[in-house]
C-alpha cells in the first residue's frame, strides 16, 4: 500500500494499539496532523510541548502503557526534554515523535533547527533520526518495544519534513530484528539460592522495594515474599502503593523524608533485600555511613545499577516479577528442609518486637490547632480518606509532594504519580491530565504546590476543552515551600527569593477564567465541606485553592548529605539540637540558629 511517510507514522501508531497521542504542531511535523484526521487515534492538543511531554508520562504511569507525545523540531523538541528527561529518571515508557527540518537542510541552522537526538542522547533510552520513509514502520515498533522492555524509559523518533512527505509502499513488519537488544528478565539460578540462603539467615532484614516492582507489575510477588517469610517492607517515593500502606509488614517510606521507623530499619538492618531499587542519594542519605551493617541483596533488570552506588552481596540481574518468583520458589524449598523453621514470624520475633515500638513511638506528627491556621498534612490527610484507597494521586515538586506520599495511604500500585529522581516541578497539571485520560473511570486528583502549579497551569485549558475532569488541590503556601524550609534551616531563616504571595494570581478566579471549577478554604473546619464540593462537580476539572501555613515544614527530615542517623523528627527536635529560630526578618524572634552542629549540616553531596 502507498503511504506517505506521514501516514505511515500515524499508521504505525495504530499498528502499536495506540489510543492517544499527546501533542502540540508546528511547521516540520505539519504532515504528521493531516493522517490524524483520518485516524481513530485521539490527538490531545498541549498548550507546551512539555504539558505533553509530562501528559504522556502520566498516562504511562496510570496505565502501564507507552504514552506517545508528537511535537515539531527546535523549540517543540527542546521544550520536550525536561518530560524526556524525567521519564528517563523514573523509568517511564514513552516514545516522542519530533519533525526536524528537511534532510537536505540539516545542519544549516534553518529555521527552527535544532539538534534534537544529540541534545537528547543522554536522557532518552534510544533515539534515531529517521533518514528514510522504508525505516519509520521499523522505527515505531522498535521504539514501542525498546520503550516498554527491561528497564522502561523514553524513546525519540526525530523525523525530517522530507521523509514525513515522501510516498513509498508501506508494511508494518511482524518482527523485531534488534539483535543488541535482549533484557535479561531471569535471575541467575545460583544467585537466587544464595540471595533465599541470605533470607533465612539474616534475623534484622528489609526488603527496599523501589519503583521497579511497579514497572514489572510484581506487587503480588513481592507480597507473597514479604508474607512468606515475614520480611519487613519500605516503599520508596517511586513505590508508594507496590505493598499496601495498611499491610501490618509495611514500615513505609525510606530516605530524607521517609518514616522513621522506615530509614531506621534500614540503618540498623542486617539485610538488605533491594528490589527495583537503584540506591538514590535520597534514600541513603551519605552513602558511607547508609546501612552500615547489611548485607544486600540487589535486583534489577539494569546492570549498570547493580554496584553503581552500593556493592551488594548477591547481585541478580532480572525482571522483578520473575526473580521475585523464583526467589519464593527457592525459599519455599529451603523451608521444606527439616533443619529449618518454616515459621519465620517466630526467627524475626525480636525484630518484629523492635519495629513495632518504634512505629509506635515514631508516627508522624503534626499538629490541626482548631482556630489556627490550615495545615497542610491535614489538608492532604483529609484527601486521602475521601478516596478511601481509591483514586490517582498526582503530585508536583516541593513540600506538598512530600506530604502526599507521607499522609496518604497507597493500597494499590499506579495509584501514586510524581516526578522523583528529576524532581521537576510543573510535572502534576500536565500528568494529571494524561493519567485521567488513561483511567477515565478513576477521579484523579492532583495535589500541586502554588508553585509548581504555576509552571503549567495553562494546562487547564487542556484539561477544560478535552473534557478530563482532574481534581487539582492546590496546596498554597505562598511559598517555594520547600526551598523557603532549606533557606529556614540552613541558612537562618535568610529568606531570599522564595515568595510568591496568596494573592497572584487570584487561583479561584484562574479557575474560572479556564473554564473550571474554582473553590478556596482557608479554615480548618472548612475542609471537608469544600471537598464535599470539588468532588460533586464531575464534569469540569476543579481548582481548589487551600490557603496553608506557610510556617510548616517536612519532618521527618534527613538533611541532604547527612547520615539517616541523624534523621530529625520535628521542628522542635530540629531547634533544640541547633539553638532557637532566627528572627523572622522584619519580626519578632529570638537571636541564634546558627550553630548548627556538623552532623545536621546541609553537605555538599547533593
Ligand atoms: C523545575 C524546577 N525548578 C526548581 C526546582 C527547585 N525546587 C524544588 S521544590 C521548590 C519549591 C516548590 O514550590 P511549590 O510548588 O509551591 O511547593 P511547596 O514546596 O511550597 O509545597 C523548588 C523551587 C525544581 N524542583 N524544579
Ligand atoms: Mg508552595
Amino acid at each position: 500500500m502507498e503511504l506517505t511517510g506521514a501516514q505511515a507514522v500515524i499508521r504505525s501508531l495504530e499498528e502499536e494499539g495506540v489510543e492517544v497521542i499527546f501533542g502540540h504542531p508546528g511547521g516540520a511535523i505539519l504532515p504528521a496532523y493531516d493522517p490524524i484526521l483520518d485516524s481513530p487515534v485521539r490527538h490531545i492538543l498541549a498548550r507546551h510541548e512539555q504539558g505533553a511531554g509530562h501528559m504522556a508520562e502520566g498516562y504511562a504511569h496510570a496505565t502501564g502503557r507507552v504514552g506517545v507525545a508528537l511535537v515539531t523540531s527546535g523549540p517543540g523538541g527542546t521544550n520536550l526534554v525536561t518530560a524526556l528527561a524525567d521519564a528517563h529518571m523514573d523509568s517511564v515508557p514513552i516514545v516522542a515523535i519530533t519533525g526536524q527540518v528537511p534532510t537536505g537542510a540539516v545542519g544549516g541552522d534553518a529555521f527552527q533547527e535544532a539538534d534534537i537526538t544529540g541534545i537528547t542522547m543522554p536522557v532518552t533510552k534510544h533515539n534515531e533520526m529517521i533518514d528514510n520513509p522504508e525505516r519509520i514502520a521499523g522505527a515505531v515498533k522498535e521504539a514501542f518495544h525498546i520503550a516498554s522492555t527491561g528497564r522502561p524509559g523514553p524513546v525519540l523518533l526525530d523525523i525530517p519534513k522530507d521523509v514525513l512527505n515522501a510516498r513509498f509502499a508501506f508494511s508494518y513488519p511482524d518482527r523485531l530484528s534488534l539483535p543488541g537488544y535482549k533484557p535479561t528478565l531471569r535471575g541467575h539460578g545460583r544467585m537466587v539460592r544464595e540471595a533465599a540462603r541470605e533470607i533465612l539467615n539474616a534475623r534484622r532484614p528489609v526488603i527496599y522495594a523501589g519503583g521497579g516492582i511497579i514497572k514489572a507489575n510484581a506487587h503480588e510477588e513481592l507480597r507473597t515474599l514479604a508474607e512468606l517469610a515475614s520480611l519487613p517492607v519500605v516503599t520508596t517515593l517511586m513505590a508508594r502503593g507496590a505493598f499496601p500502606d495498611s499491610h501490618p509488614q509495611c514500615l513505609g517510606m525510606p530516605g530524607m523524608h521517609g518514616h522513621w521507623t522506615a530509614v531506621t530499619a534500614m540503618q540498623k538492618a542486617d539485610l538488605l533485600i533491594a528490589l527495583g531499587a537503584r540506591f538514590d542519594d535520597r534514600v541513603t542519605g551519605n552513602l558511607a555511613s547508609f546501612a552500615p551493617g547489611a548485607r544486600v541483596i540487589h535486583v534489577d533488570i539494569d546492570p549498570a545499577e547493580i554496584g553503581k552506588n552500593r556493592d551488594p552481596d548477591v547481585p541478580i540481574v532480572g525482571d522483578c516479577r520473575v526473580v521475585i518468583a523464583q526467589l519464593v520458589d527457592a525459599l519455599e524449598t529451603l523451608l521444606t528442609d527439616p533443619g529449618v523453621t518454616s515459621d519465620r514470624g517466630s526467627v524475626l520475633e525480636d525484630w518484629w518486637r523492635t519495629l513495632r515500638t518504634w512505629s509506635r513511638e515514631h508516627p508522624l506528627r503534626y499538629e490541626q490547632p482548631s482556630d489556627g491556621p490550615l495545615k497542610p498534612q491535614q489538608v492532604i490527610a483529609a484527601i486521602g480518606e475521601r478516596l478511601g484507597g481509591d483514586g490517582i494521586v498526582v503530585s508536583g515538586v516541593g513540600q506538598h509532594q512530600m506530604w502526599a506520599s507521607q499522609h496518604i495511604r497507597y493500597e494499590q500500585p499506579r495509584r501514586w504519580i510524581n516526578s522523583g529522581g528529576l524532581g521537576a516541578m510543573g510535572f502534576c497539571v500536565p500528568a494529571a491530565i494524561g493519567a485521567k485520560v488513561g483511567r477515565p473511570d478513576t477521579t484523579v486528583v492532583g495535589i500541586d504546590g502554588d508553585g509548581s502549579f504555576q509552571m503549567t497551569l495553562q494546562e487547564l485549558a487542556t484539561a477544560r476543552t478535552e473534557g478530563v475532569p482532574v481534581i487539582y488541590c492546590v496546596i498554597n503556601n505562598g511559598a517555594l515551600g520547600m526551598v523557603r524550609q532549606w533557606q529556614e534551616l540552613f541558612y537562618e531563616r535568610r529568606f531570599s527569593s522564595i515568595d510568591l504571595g496568596f494573592e497572584v494570581p487570584d487561583l479561584v478566579k484562574l479557575a474560572e477564567a479556564f473554564g473550571c471549577a474554582g473553590f478556596r478554604c482557608e479554615r480548618p473546619d472548612d475542609i471537608g465541606s469544600t471537598l464535599d464540593k470539588a468532588f460533586a462537580v464531575g464534569e469540569l476539572p476543579v481548582v481548589v485553592d487551600f490557603r496553608v501555613d506557610p510556617e510548616e515544614k517536612v519532618f521527618p527530615m534527613v538533611p541532604a548529605g547527612a547520615s539517616n542517623d541523624s534523621i530529625v523528627e520535628s521542628a522542635e527536635e530540629w531547634y533544640a539540637q541547633v539553638g532557637s529560630p532566627a528572627p523572622v526578618p522584619g519580626g519578632a524572634g529570638e537571636p541564634g540558629g546558627a550553630g548548627v552542629p556538623d552532623h545536621l549540616r546541609e553537605g555538599n553531596a547533593v
